[in-house]
């Protein structure tokens, strides 16, 4: 066969397998391929991986203290305190990350390793170098660190004042961001302030769900959502004010949004799904990133008056002053979104009074006929949906999926499941990106490896990657899913018939 033949019967296969364009140059994208600078890497959390719950100085978080105080809180009694082993093995998991094709990893840093009290008055060396390691690691191997600042370890201190629901802990967290910027800012670009305020305000609503298991709810978590958006803000700003100018990153916030598709085609469902996109995205996303900012107004009109009927002189739901209102809108270069999963919504009445579900005023269940794992269902059309509703919803944002995943039963390393998941909602991510024109800029997904997964302790996992968790060393092993993902991530496209097959369209 002559060069010239096998040249073109190689870009004839290639062509075929994943829709590459023959031609270069000016020729456009394919539809199945990711944009120029698109990131695409994975995640983890500080807590969830690292270990070294005591060492190097770090201090208490109200992980630590909750799991130790009552490790019947998570379902194999098992905790943190060695978890992944990656305070030790980061080294290690860089490669893993090689190993992917990531040019991405998000993480989060422990408030407590970098501020054992939570306070200024002591920062720990030891906890700046661990990340500056971890940092130089992952540029020495052409990975963008994405740092969360707030993974939800916040440091026992500060428990104590009552965490969260006190306003008083944005002044902190405003110090920390400030300690961590000078840090590592030089070599981080990409920030995200908080993970998931709608999930950890469980943790100040149910005694169970999540640390601190202080159990306020309708209240504290109400109290909780404007200390956190003003403490976002106000970091947002501070970056923008003293750090942009000489470190030019990106500053985010990641909010857990799953889809919502109303149960029938009556105005009442459609009505009870915005309710619930409202209470769970809104609530978080409405302040920061509508054009007219504060909280939207069905969450404010409904808490308002069941705190009437409950005889109250005021609403649960704080208000934001008009310059509260300022301080927080259009605090975000991008938008970050945890998303797994699409549910159907009636309306009806959840949860017991007060509570934020007993206010959302929705009945939630799942889809049939959905490949299903413990709460995931695997629709890749929800993604699209919902990437479409938050474009409409709040124009002019870039978006970052920063977590999405599927949880196995342990033991599953031919994880198919997996991978049909990950090849369905990258292409339902692509369809948005290059059918719809949302813009999206990166996508890590949920997990790098193996970790604790909050109260189910180890018995859920998420990784790409296997850890061995009776083994003192922590060994990991890949996945099927890991070949799957690095093909994807090299090619920087999904196979063409995968992309073709995927269930990318919603049912009309
Ligand atoms: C994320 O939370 C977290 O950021 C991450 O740390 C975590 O490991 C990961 O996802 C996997 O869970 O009442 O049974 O329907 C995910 C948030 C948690 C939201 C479970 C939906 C449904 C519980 N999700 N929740 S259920």
């Amino acid at each position: 066969m002559s060069r010239t033949v096998v040249l073109v019967v190689v870009a004839a296969l290639l062509s075929e397998t994943w829709g590459v364009p023959l031609s270069s140059g000016s020729s456009p994208r394919a539809a199945n391929h990711f944009p120029d600078g698109f990131y695409l890497g994975a995640a983890t959390a500080a807590y969830q991986v690292e270990g070294g719950w005591n060492e190097g100085g770090k201090g208490e978080s109200i992980w630590d203290h909750t799991l130790h105080a009552q490790p019947n809180l998570t379902a194999d009694g098992q905790n943190g305190d060695v978890a992944a082993d990656s305070y030790h093995k980061y080294k290690e998991d860089v490669q893993l990350l090689v190993g992917l094709n990531a040019n991405v990893y998000r993480f989060s840093l422990s408030w407590p390793r970098i501020l054992p009290t939570g306070d200024t008055d002591n920062i720990n060396q030891a906890g700046i170098d661990y990340y500056n390691s971890l940092i130089n690691e992952l540029l020495a191997n052409g990975i963008q660190p994405m740092v969360t600042l707030y993974h939800w370890d916040l440091p026992q201190e500060l428990q104590k004042l009552g965490g969260w629901p006190n306003a008083v802990i944005a002044d902190y967290f405003v110090e920390y961001a400030r300690i961590a910027f000078e840090n590592f800012g030089d070599r981080v670009k990409l920030w995200l302030t908080f993970n998931e305020p709608d999930m950890f305000s469980n943790g100040y609503s149910s005694a169970t769900a999540l640390a601190p298991g202080a159990d306020s709810p309708g209240v504290a978590d109400y109290l909780l959502a404007k200390a956190v958006l003003l403490a976002h803000a106000r970091v947002y700003r501070l970056y923008d004010q003293r750090f942009r100018p000489t470190q030019r990153g990106r500053v985010g916030i990641t909010l857990n949004i799953d889809w919502y598709e109303p149960l029938t085609s009556s105005a009442d469902d459609a009505e009870a799904s915005d309710r619930q996109l409202q209470f769970e995205c809104g609530l978080w996303a409405h302040p920061i990133f509508s054009r007219e900012g504060d909280f939207p107004e069905v969450v404010k009109l409904r808490v308002a008056a069941n705190s009437r009927k409950e005889g109250r002189t005021r609403s649960r739901l704080p208000t934001l002053s008009p310059a509260e209102v300022n301080l927080i809108r259009g605090t975000a270069d991008f938008f970050g979104i945890n998303h797994y999963s699409s549910s159907l919504v009636t309306s009806g009445s959840s949860g017991s009074e007060p509570s934020k579900t007993y206010d959302s005023g929705v009945v939630t269940s799942m889809f049939e006929g959905y490949p299903t794992s413990f709460w995931i269902s695997d629709i890749p059309w929800g993604l699209r949906k919902l990437l479409n509703w938050l474009h409409k919803s709040y124009p002019g944002y870039p978006f970052f999926i920063t977590e999405n995943g599927w949880s196995d039963p342990p033991g599953v390393l031919n994880d198919t499941a997996r991978i049909h998941y990950y090849r369905g909602y990258l292409s339902a991510l692509l369809r948005s990106i290059n059918d719809d024109g949302v813009p999206v800029i990166g996508y890590t997904a949920w997990s790098l490896l193996d970790n604790l997964e909050w109260m189910n302790g180890y018995t859920i996992k998420f990784g790409l990657y296997s850890v061995d968790y009776d083994d003192p060393e922590r060994p990991r092993t890949a996945k099927a899913s890991v070949p799957v993902m690095a093909q994807i991530y090299k090619e920087r496209a999904v196979p063409l018939e995968d992309f073709e097959n995927a269930d990318t369209t919603p049912p009309s």
